[in-house]
């Protein structure tokens, strides 16, 4: 008997091939690798406490290899089948994101993983879309979509088997794993031969740009692949300079002392050359789809500071977020992660006061990092490299959050109830280490 590879080491090894893949098929994602590294490392040089902050909290080690990328699928047994895929590497989906108020016919979730040893190893996320096909209204249409949608398989042979065996038996031993990579890969891939007519495609286009990028082709294409900048504003800046034409603005939160949540610019879809097919011949075409996107990540925020921050969005005033940690924490805005200090732990604690430790310099809260995605600023990303008409009008839909779970065969794990959960696995983690664990357990 072979033994497992972990699949923390496959979804790295995953992530890794799929940005080898996506560098060499849009170069502009190589540009954009140099300059976030560039980026990061001159705000590291010129910030050594900040620097050692990041180590101390275990963000620097997964900094230069951090990626999120995005698909879109459109049946739910492509969902079911991709939500399989990510569980051979370890990840889960995470939220339910509904974009169809901002005029975008998809739901969605992100998978990652989940405990925070796996996310300091590597935190890989994919954002997840499902199109959804009864937002078509040209009923016609609709059947032709589906039909198209019904006649692909976006996975080999080789991957539905390598699913099922890690399934069964549990795991992947080495060749398995380094199969399952490769033959994962290929569903991300990118077909410059559409599978639908030209007439079909203008129409599809025509109800809606992102129906068509899912409809018309092979498999759900990569569309982006995303660095994460230590600095946002300092690489929107230095985009122009590579060549790069960012959007104009920058979503979510602004810039803060204290970076909370998640801050992203992207550059437009290129436009990129395909082929209807045509009888026996292809005609020639272009589709726009894949861009380049970078985030910074800051601290997550509790449902009370998450709600304080979703009405700061739409008035565009942030001032009831203080900009500062120690509020964020007294007043429960944010997550912090809890640790006992050398000098704390050579103390004899006189408290149990988390505030008070703290004071005492016995213990440090750390905010935790937001590894999930906003659905304000995904519509602003999708409207953005999706082109000016896709800023359609909102679909009047509710959530629909059972039918998603329905078609991806399993529940979504509630975001803020992981990091309650690992914010409370450190108070009492802390206690412990200080001695001060009541004594009921
Ligand atoms: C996904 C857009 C959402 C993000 O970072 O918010 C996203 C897409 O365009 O398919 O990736
Ligand atoms: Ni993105």
């Amino acid at each position: 008997m072979s033994a497992f590879v972990h699949p923390d080491e496959i979804r790295s090894r995953f992530s890794a091939a799929l940005s080898a893949m996506y560098r060499a098929e849009v170069p502009q994602y190589g540009e954009l690798l140099a300059l976030v590294s560039e980026v990061n490392s001159r705000v590291l040089k010129a910030d050594p406490t900040g620097a050692e902050r990041l180590a101390a909290a275990g963000e620097l080690a997964r900094l230069s290899e951090e990626r999120h990328g995005a698909i879109r699928v459109g049946t739910a047994d492509e969902l079911a089948t991709i939500a399989r895929a990510f569980a051979v590497m370890g990840m889960a989906p995470v939220s339910y994101y509904n974009l169809a108020p901002a005029g975008v016919p998809v739901h969605s979730t992100a998978f990652r993983p989940v405990e925070p040893a796996a996310l300091a190893r590597n935190p890989f996320r994919v954002f997840c879309s499902l199109l959804r096909l009864e937002l078509i209204e040209d009923e016609a249409l609709r059947a032709e979509a589906a039909a198209a949608l019904a006649r692909r398989d976006i996975f080999t042979p080789c991957a539905r088997t390598l699913i099922e065996t890690a399934e069964t038996a549990g795991g992947l031993d080495e060749d398995q794993a380094d199969r399952f990579v490769s033959e994962l890969l290929e569903t991300f891939r990118w077909h410059a031969q559409a599978t639908v007519s030209a007439q079909t495609y203008e129409r599809l286009v025509a109800a809606h740009r992102l129906i068509a990028d899912v409809v018309s082709f092979k498999g759900p294409h990569i569309n982006h692949l995303t660095p994460r900048t230590l600095d946002i504003d300092a690489a929107q800046a230095a985009m122009p300079e590579r060549g790069i034409t960012p959007k104009e603005t920058i979503e979510g939160p602004p810039a803060r002392a204290c970076p909370i949540l998640l801050r992203q610019t992207s550059f437009k879809a290129l436009e990129e050359a395909i082929a209807f097919p045509s009888g026996d011949a292809v005609v020639a075409g272009v589709h726009t789809a894949r861009f380049g996107e970078i985030e910074q990540r800051g601290c997550a925020l509790t449902p009370t500071g998450r709600a304080l921050y979703d009405t700061a969005l739409a008035t565009r005033d942030f001032a009831a977020l203080p900009d500062d940690w120690t509020a964020l924490r007294r007043n429960g805005l944010a997550w912090f992660r809890y640790r006992a200090t050398p000098q704390g732990l050579a103390a004899r604690a006189e408290t149990a006061d988390l505030e008070d430790l703290i004071a005492l310099g016995h213990v440090v809260a750390e905010p935790i990092t937001y590894e999930d995605f906003l659905p304000v600023s995904a519509a602003g990303i999708f409207q953005s490299n999706l082109g000016a008409e896709a800023r359609g009008t909102a679909y009047a839909v509710d959530p629909a959050k059972a039918d998603f779970e329905q078609a991806l065969g399993r529940l979504v794990l509630d975001e803020m109830a992981l990091y309650q959960a690992e914010q409370d696995a450190s108070v009492a983690a802390t206690l412990k280490a200080l001695g001060l664990t009541t004594a009921t357990a």
